[in-house]
């Protein structure tokens, strides 16, 4: 994952170059937590498929607490996956098709559910298919700039209390 707009929040024309760096790290902290406090990821996981495959599919939910509409423009899984897009299924002439989604909005209050069947994030090129029972970082690029990570089981398939698993096909 490239990293690009890391440094965001840096302060304009401070002349000292470390108190330049502390307030570029105090102002990402800040705007870190705000948003943390507004954007709550849960039921986040990321499907285990057999090692041969190079890609899969990784499911949340996106809390929007705020009183502002979110919009998340991308993603990223660590060092795992050469990138992530955001996917859509949709059936056509019968067959489960995927589109990637330009990016998803997430209206004031409410949540959007990513899961099996529907809308997902598809973790392309990955370095190695995590293990069942292991744990993959995933970030949410926001419109903002700002990044919403949380840790996501790696697991088979959606936990018991989820029953519609539709299914899905993952070959692109
Ligand atoms: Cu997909």
């Amino acid at each position: 994952m490239i990293i690009i707009g890391k440094f965001r929040h840096r302060a304009g024309n401070l002349s000292k170059p470390w108190l330049a760096a502390v307030a570029a790290v105090f102002f990402s902290l800040s705007a870190a937590a705000e948003q943390s406090a507004v954007v709550a990821l849960t039921d986040v996981w990321v499907r285990a498929l057999p090692p041969t495959q190079t890609n899969t599919a990784a499911y949340l939910t996106v809390i929007n607490r705020g009183d502002t509409g979110v919009t998340i423009t991308g993603a990223s899984a660590d060092d795992l996956a050469d990138k992530v897009e955001i996917h859509t299924t949709r059936e056509i002439d019968g067959y489960m098709r995927m589109e990637q989604l330009r990016d998803l909005s997430v209206a004031a209050g409410q949540s959007v559910q990513l899961a099996p069947g529907g809308t997902h994030l598809m973790l392309l090129g990955l370095a190695r298919m995590p293990l069942s029972g292991e744990t993959v970082q995933l970030c949410l690029e926001l419109a903002t700039g700002e990044e919403v990570c949380a840790v996501a089981e790696v697991r088979k398939t959606v936990a018991a209390q989820q029953t519609h698993n539709h299914h899905e096909q993952h070959q692109r």
